[in-house]
């Protein structure tokens, strides 16, 4: 080809030398012309220069045996000289002004705290404590995430960029494939310190990274969360769009890094808020977008809802949205983009118009209204006083009318073999049609999840054989919540939280100490604030918080105030009291501070029972969605194994039975923890910590109580201890050998699996601060980055020079 190799890599002018074979004729400004080239490009050495010269020179065709053998010492003394010396001024200190990783500062509360200020005062939002990234909600639109933004993260270093939650999502994609592991991001931070904005920005940044060869994939799973959290998010006093249930979104790739599916997991949907909201608050987004849009399309009366009398599940007192739902443009484009999303993911016209009613008989059935009926037994008996209203669901539900009055209104007993009928209350009818709504809305919620996982499960024919494919975890759960008045849901929600920090402090400091003292490596251990004995009172068996609960739930004579008592009676420990004055009142005082709970209403959350006669019923729906709600136990499967200091025990796998009794909301929630942390524990985790920089939502507003609080709770001053003096990497001598051992010895040398080989390497590398264990070499987290681009620079000038070899040889 007349476009030598060679010339194509270094730009040769067009003009060679008469004979390229003929090295020895080359004039004197044609090889200067190289060298120059060489330098320009290799950063070779001066040094090494002489040899180039020789190489150029003195070789003629027919030794290319030594020639090579010339290249090789070659590439080992430039690796060994150049490029060393070149990238080895660690960064220890940046500039006083730019403290981009707070671990190199010295660590006191108020530095970090001041620290964050000027930072968030610049806009610069993001910042390190090692590996961990911090992100301060700015509560405004960034100009950081644009295309040019996508770009500048993808395989760079992470010192040459500011901080950013793309390099996250880089240093998690680089990781899966280089060591072909699964990975897991773990993002935490209290009701709306940005979490859920957090996970959507990783994933865009993943879908680019995962190369989506094919684009319907691509917007595919970049539509999931919004789908999801449309039917999951609500409106709090806390945030607008705060999210009401826990969210694990994997994204699967093949070992090639090429994005091929993803999968959701949805853990603990908050569902009393379906029939009530707290003052304030409103219902899921789905409603809203729903009414507005159906009533801008005409189509409210064939769904049997009324444009002038709202839908009580959606009245909520203290809010005055009244008919001004229905002309809200917002809603309706937001109910077009969820019917968008429905449609690209995949769901059926059939499948959507059955989401729809469902919704809608939800919110007609909560317009039903009983009357007492006086009756001669003394038995109280409820009657229907708007028929047309149960007509209404019946029909949505595609089900018999006088079927769903008799499922509402009575129930049925077995008692020594036989059945009995007895009437409901008009309490107990109200309780019966709200624990539907609820039962129906959580069930819609997890078809939809499963749905979505079904159109989006990687193509088994995709990965190749040993290929299982690889992923990477993003968990977005409901922040750490204290209201003025918390319940059930609060506590679970704070319960959760817990777990998380707990699972963060393991990773960060429990695991990591331990290891040092297995492998006798000399550190200081960190001081850190242990929230197991918080776990253990709310998950041991059997006298943990939800195991009393669960107990209490079983006494059909137990009321909410028994519940309190029998709180107080088991659970020793100072960070359980019951407030004086405050009736059904008790206190925890969680990691992230101190919470008041009411006990009202506990028992029933708990036991959250669906009657008998109304899942019977709805299995006779003609209508096939509605039949497979209740019909197909729509829990997660995969076994749930014990974890490494995992508080409790094995869950066992919930069963749904006709008379759901058994399955309380505690032991169903234990067991979703449980499997949440399985699949997390799997991966590598990478932490995210939001910090929400004030209470107000403004932008640019820092106020320093509030933060230095989440510093504190968080443990971030300890993060940055560790990560400063300890060592978040530890490598198996072997592993580590494999993978740098070309950093201080010859290609084809194979050195001996010895601490001592570790270390003639990491003295190569003229690295400091290192540590030897037992069996690993301990690294800092700044170590492996610098470790990481040597090699790759190490194998590009391989590559290159090769390609030279094969040009000069012909
Ligand atoms: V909750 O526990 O689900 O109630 P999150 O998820 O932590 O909470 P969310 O991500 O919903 O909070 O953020 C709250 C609001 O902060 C968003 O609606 C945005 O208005 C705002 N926010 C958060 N992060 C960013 C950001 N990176 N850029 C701009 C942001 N605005
Ligand atoms: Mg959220």
């Amino acid at each position: 080809s007349d476009l030598h190799p060679m010339r194509a890599l270094f730009k040769i002018p067009r003009n060679p030398p008469p004979t390229l074979h003929q090295p020895e004729l080359w004039s004197d400004d044609f090889n200067d012309f190289i060298c120059k080239c060489l330098i320009k490009d290799f950063e070779l050495r001066p040094n090494v220069l002489d040899l180039l010269h020789h190489v150029f020179i003195k070789q003629i065709v027919g030794r290319e045996k030594i020639l090579q053998k010339q290249l090789i010492e070659l590439i080992d003394l430039n690796q060994q000289i150049g490029v060393i010396e070149k990238t080895s001024h660690m960064k220890t200190q940046t500039d006083a002004e730019e403290v981009d990783d707070l671990a190199t500062l010295e660590v006191l509360d108020e530095v970090v705290n001041s620290e964050l200020q000027s930072r968030y005062g610049r806009d610069q939002i993001y910042t390190y404590v090692g590996d961990i990234l911090i992100a301060v909600n700015p509560f405004h639109k960034m100009e950081i995430y644009t295309p040019q933004d996508t770009k500048m993260y993808i395989g760079a270093k992470r010192t040459a960029n500011p901080p950013h939650i793309f390099a996250v999502a880089d240093i998690a994609y680089q990781s899966m494939v280089s060591y072909n592991a699964d990975q897991c991001v773990v993002i935490s931070g209290e009701s709306g310190a940005g979490k859920t904005e957090s996970a959507h920005l990783l994933v865009q940044q993943l879908t680019v990274l995962g190369k989506a060869n094919n684009r319907t994939l691509q917007e595919k799973i970049l539509l999931v969360n919004s789908l999801v959290e449309a039917f999951g998010n609500a409106c709090t006093v806390i945030n607008d769009n705060s999210s009401r249930f826990g969210k694990y979104l994997e994204m699967k790739f093949t070992c090639g890094g090429t994005v091929v599916g993803a999968q959701i997991s949805e853990y603990l949907l908050e569902k009393s808020r379906v029939i009530h909201q707290a003052i304030g608050e409103r219902n899921f987004h789905i409603f809203y977008y729903i009414y507005a849009g159906l009533a801008d399309r005409k189509k409210l009366a064939h769904y049997k809802l009324s444009d002038s009398k709202t839908p009580k599940y959606l009245c909520n007192e203290h809010i005055k949205l009244g008919p001004d739902i229905v002309s809200n443009t917002f809603y309706k484009e937001q109910f077009d983009a969820v019917e968008q999303c429905f449609k690209v993911i995949g769901f059926t016209l059939e499948e959507l118009g059955s989401v729809y009613s469902t919704l809608a008989a939800i919110l007609n059935s909560g317009d039903i209204e009983f009357s007492p009926v006086a009756s001669e037994h003394q038995t109280d008996k409820s009657n229907i006083s708007n028929i047309s209203v149960l007509e209404n669901v019946a029909s949505l539900l595609c089900i018999r009318s006088d079927e769903l009055q008799e499922a509402l209104t009575s129930h049925c007993v077995v008692a020594r073999g036989e059945t009995i009928v007895r009437p409901n209350t008009v309490e107990k009818a109200v309780e019966v049609r709200d624990a539907m709504g609820k039962a129906l809305y959580g069930r819609l919620f997890s078809w939809i999840v499963n749905r979505i996982n079904a159109l989006l499960r990687p193509d088994r024919f995709i990965l190749c054989a040993d290929d299982k494919g690889l992923n990477i975890g993003i968990l977005d759960i409901f922040g750490f919540e204290n209201f003025k008045k918390n319940s059930f849901e609060q506590l679970c929600i704070n319960i959760a939280n817990e777990q998380i920090q707990f699972y963060f402090n393991q990773h960060i400091f429990a695991w990591e100490q331990d290891e040092y003292l297995n492998e006798e490596v000399d550190a200081r251990m960190i001081e850190y604030e242990d929230n197991r004995p918080l776990l253990d009172l709310f998950l041991q068996k059997p006298m943990g918080m939800l195991s009393l609960l669960d107990e209490e739930s079983r006494f059909p004579q137990a009321t909410d105030q028994t519940l309190v008592e029998k709180f107080e009676d088991n659970l020793k420990t100072k960070s359980f009291w019951r407030p004086k004055r405050v009736d059904l009142g008790f206190g925890i005082h969680h990691y992230a501070g101190k919470v008041i709970y009411n006990a009202a209403g506990f028992l029933a959350k708990n036991r959250e029972t669906l009657p008998a006669d109304i899942v019977l019923l709805l299995r006779s729906s003609e209508n096939e969605l509605i039949r497979k709600l209740v019909t197909h136990p729509l829990t997660k499967t995969g076994k749930v194994g014990h974890q490494p200091g995992e508080p409790g025990d094995t869950p066992s796998h919930p069963r749904e039975t006709t008379n759901m009794r058994t399955q309380t909301v505690a032991s169903y929630f234990r067991y979703s923890l449980m499997d949440l942390l399985s699949k997390m524990v799997a991966g590598q985790p990478h932490f995210v910590r939001c910090i929400k920089p004030n209470n107000d939502r403004h932008a640019n507003k820092f106020d320093r109580e509030k933060v230095l609080v989440q510093l504190r709770y968080t443990g971030i001053l300890e993060t940055a201890k560790i990560r400063r003096q300890g060592y978040s990497h530890r490598i198996l001598f072997a592993n580590f050998i494999k993978r740098y051992y070309i950093l201080a010895f010859h290609a084809h040398e194979e050195p001996a699996v010895t601490p001592e080989t570790c270390a003639a390497i990491l003295e190569k590398a003229k690295l400091e601060n290192w540590a030897m264990g037992k069996t690993k070499v301990f690294l800092k987290y700044y170590h492996i980055e610098h470790l990481n681009l040597m090699v790759q620079q190490a194998t590009q000038r391989i590559v290159l020079l090769q390609a030279c070899v094969r040009g000069w040889l012909g």
